[in-house]
């Protein structure tokens, strides 16, 4: 089965995390989802409490190294996520990046790479149309 490795805030900011939580939800339907702890409905810190930092850093780079494609929620920036893109670039694994278009533009660095899939969606309906439709290219390869 894909293994889908889920980028979305947690320090940056928990705005989204319900968002994070439907769309994983949806995704699972058809693959594997390897960071489902992203949609936690619990505010950080609380989700952090069992986890060093540097042990949260190694499960992640792993599951990067591991996964088919990435999929980041970017509608709340956030470092980590920018950070995760810009190592999944080096290693070579598609990225797919969505943005709720009404809250702007994502980052320069990121619509001027040339490496990165990314695409405005006005409706979660046409956020889990565009996830379906990159899932629809991975098993038709
Ligand atoms: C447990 C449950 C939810 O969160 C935790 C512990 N914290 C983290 N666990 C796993 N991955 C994390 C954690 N904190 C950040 N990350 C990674 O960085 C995720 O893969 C996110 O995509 C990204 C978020 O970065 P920040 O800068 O917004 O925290």
């Amino acid at each position: 089965m894909l293994k889908i490795y889920f980028a979305g805030s947690i320090r940056g900011g928990r705005t989204d995390a319900a968002l994070y939580a439907r769309l994983i939800a949806h995704l699972k339907e058809r693959a594997v989802v390897l960071t489902e702890h992203i949609g936690s409905p619990n505010a950080f810190p609380t989700i952090e409490k069992n986890m060093t930092d540097a042990e949260i850093y190694a499960q992640d780079i792993a599951w990067l190294e591991s996964c088919d494609l990435v999929i980041a929620e970017c509608s709340t920036p956030s470092l980590g996520v920018g950070y995760e893109m810009a190592y999944a670039e080096k290693i070579g694994k598609p990225v797919y990046i969505f943005h709720d278009s009404s809250r702007g533009p994502v980052s320069a660095m990121l619509t001027g790479a040339g490496y990165f899939h990314i695409a405005a969606y006005d409706s979660e309906q046409a956020l889990f149309s565009a996830a379906d439709a990159v899932l629809d290219s991975f098993s038709n390869r």
